[in-house]
């Protein structure tokens, strides 16, 4: 279904969503015709504040919010779902439009098997009535599904739809780029020149996908690196985790600017743990650049603010390589909660491979070099 009878059919105006590759139609549709614009279009931090942002839509419009997300997001949005939006409390409609990972008999990665798996069961679950649309669902079915699905949403409830793969099309491109210099993957490959044998922990995405290239083509081994492959926003709690517990090692989280807000209460509490071995390196882009290059908020704003008001004892932000390498050797040689936001372009290479060990040989090898 081409992406503007999509929208039409469901006939509203204010969508709020975090971007996913699967929903690229969607979101690149919604980038074209609003951008981010507070009336219509706002990506949020995570899926929780995206129903909660919906809920207040509706308490101020009496309109029915459309909520966009990769199924990964699910999990975020129980808690406003089950207690906030649910016709047993407040009983707020809301349409959720979920990109369909992991589908069960479709290859995928394997941080979406099982969330694949229980993809719809969690939405009959949390009450919510949804639909599959693929590629050869016709614009009058869906009409006629909308046209059911808003009996119930004027009830106060819930309904989803579940994107397939390729089920949305949209023919116009849009183009994500910022003016910053240096590629992620680079940046990546002066940090391990600087961590030699220290742990890492990566994010989510395609820093994971190129930090496990980099050891493959330098001969290194992956041992040292606990690829966060799914879990969005959580790898600097993983990393802290770790850093509390092997307090002779210098841990490195290599984090993302939409991670990193999606979960941003994390840095509160490291920087009030505050291990004096802990290294977090936020690799900024302004984008959610893994899933197609949709922006994050995080280039206006002060992340380097952030981790001092969260108390990390040095904080810094570098925009070229010789910058990087100084502060990464800088935090290597301080005893001290270190925080390095590095201005990043927004691309990456088309031939970018992925991890070929599984998760569990990942976590293995890890644990085992931790524990030498
Ligand atoms: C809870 C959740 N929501 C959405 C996604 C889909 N997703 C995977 S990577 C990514 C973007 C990450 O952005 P950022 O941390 O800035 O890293 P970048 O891709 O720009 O390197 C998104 C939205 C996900 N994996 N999990």
């Amino acid at each position: 279904m081409k992406v503007e009878d999509f929208v039409d059919v469901l006939g509203c105006d204010f969508y709020t969503g975090v971007p996913d590759s699967q929903l690229k139609a969607l979101c690149n549709y919604l980038m074209n015709t609003y951008g981010i614009d507070e009336n219509h279009h706002i990506i949020a931090a995570n899926e929780g504040n995206c129903a909660a942002l919906a809920a207040g839509y509706h308490l101020a419009t009496g309109k029915v919010p459309v909520v966009y997300m990769q199924n990964s997001g699910e999990g975020n949005i129980i808690n406003p779902v089950a207690s906030l939006l649910n016709d047993q409390v407040y009983a707020i409609p809301a349409i959720f439009v979920i990109g369909w990972r992991g589908e069960p008999g479709i290859h995928d990665e394997p941080q979406h098997i099982y969330q694949g798996k229980i993809t719809c069961d969690l939405l009959d679950l949390m009450d919510i009535e949804n639909f599959v649309i693929d590629k050869d669902t016709s614009v009058d079915e869906f009409q006629s599904v909308m046209a059911q699905y808003k009996e119930i949403l004027d009830n106060g409830k819930n309904v989803a739809f579940v994107v397939r793969k390729n089920a949305l099309t949209y023919d116009e491109k849009v183009e994500y780029k910022n003016d910053n210099d240096m590629v992620r993957e680079d940046i990546i490959a002066h940090i391990v020149d600087v961590t030699g044998e220290d742990p890492i922990v990566s994010t989510t995405g395609k820093a994971s996908r190129e930090l496990f290239e980099n050891r493959t083509n330098s001969n290194k081994s992956h041992k040292y690196d606990f690829l966060t492959v799914g879990s969005m926003g959580h790898s600097s709690s993983i990393a802290l985790g770790v850093a509390i517990n092997k307090p002779d090692k210098r841990i490195w989280c290599v984090d993302g600017d939409g991670a990193v807000l999606m979960h941003m209460g994390s840095m509160a509490v490291v920087g009030n743990v505050n291990p004096d071995n802990f290294v977090h390196i936020v690799i900024n882009n302004g984008a959610h650049e893994t899933v197609g290059g949709m922006p994050t908020v995080a280039s206006n704003m002060d992340l380097v603010a952030i981790a001092k008001a969260c108390g990390y004892n040095y904080a810094v932000s570098v925009d070229n390589f010789d910058d990087l390498d100084m502060e990464l050797q800088k935090a290597k040689e301080m005893n001290k909660l270190c925080f390095i936001e590095v201005m990043c372009s927004i691309g990456a290479r088309d031939d970018l491979g992925r991890p070929t060990t599984t998760a569990i040989e990942n976590k293995e090898n890890f644990m085992e070099f931790l524990n030498q």
